[in-house]
């Protein structure tokens, strides 16, 4: 048995603005990530009552492939639906939605709901965003418990948001929850932080996700980071559980997903 699986990160909405995320049929993305020996596969979903949950499961099973996680990022480029606005109705919309993503998470065994562009802006001032991102996932942390799923909180890099993007502040706010971990990925914390390697072993038992993405954002083995350093330090964290592929697709899909395997695969054994 693996330490540590291997999946990657596919949009279920169709015409999303977002260049990360596969784009490409369900069945065909499925089909090549069982030949490229992943284990399974996170669905991104703009909105959470589109979703046919029995027959997504069932799709994914046939593939022999799990559900690593439900990311969320395209409900906030599709709707705008943010955890930290300073609007009531805004709000409590973004905070409908993640009750039925913690729903769609516990029916398909993914039992892990990202927060990532969805927590927001600091639209009015970075104290009051953080205090209403706070009271947001108070709320979702009690519901998540209910539902035996976590949340995982990713520090973004600063080009995408203004709210919580280093390590340090991320580790705060998620210490407050007994549902909500921490989401590591390593293109964001690259930007972010001074090493991004001894960053992972700052996280620690904080991590409950782990994205992967080269320093250019392209497959990891395409860029400069060391894999054996990250996924070493990873694994001395005790953490267990998915790396999820969430990188740029070039020059193609299939280079993206066999380039990805190819250099994580070795290292997660
Ligand atoms: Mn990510």
């Amino acid at each position: 048995m693996p330490r540590l699986k291997l999946s990657a990160v596919h949009a279920l909405a169709k015409g999303v603005e977002f260049y990360v995320v596969i784009k490409a049929p369900l069945e065909d993305v499925l089909r090549k990530l069982q030949g490229y020996g992943y284990d399974g596969v996170e669905y991104n979903i703009s909105n959470p009552n589109e979703v046919d949950v029995g027959e997504l499961k069932a799709k994914t099973k046939s593939y022999g492939l799990e559900i690593s996680a439900i990311s969320t990022g395209l409900s906030y480029l599709r709707y705008k639906y943010s955890l930290s606005s300073p609007s009531t109705d805004i709000r409590s919309k973004a905070i409908e939605f993640f009750k039925k993503y913690i729903e769609v998470a516990e029916k398909l065994e993914a039992y892990k709901v990202v927060v990532g562009l969805a927590r927001g802006k600091c639209e009015d001032n970075c104290n009051s965003a953080l205090k209403r991102l706070e009271e947001s996932l108070k709320i979702l942390d009690r519901y998540a418990g209910e539902h035996g799923v976590i949340l995982v909180f990713e520090p973004l890099n600063r080009y995408e948001t203004d709210l919580v993007n280093r390590l340090d502040d991320a580790i705060e706010l998620v210490s407050r929850y007994e549902n909500v971990k921490i989401l590591f990925d390593t293109f964001h914390m690259m930007l972010e932080e001074k090493d991004v390697y001894e960053a992972i072993l700052r996280a620690g038992s904080n991590i409950g996700h782990f994205h992967v993405a080269d320093s250019n954002r392209l497959a990891p083995g395409m860029g400069m980071l060391d894999w054996e350093k990250i996924i070493y330090r990873l694994l001395r964290t005790g953490y267990k559980g998915y790396v999820s592929v969430e990188s740029r697709i070039e020059p193609d899909l299939d280079t993206m997903l066999s380039v990805s395997a190819k250099t994580l695969k070795p290292l997660l054994m």
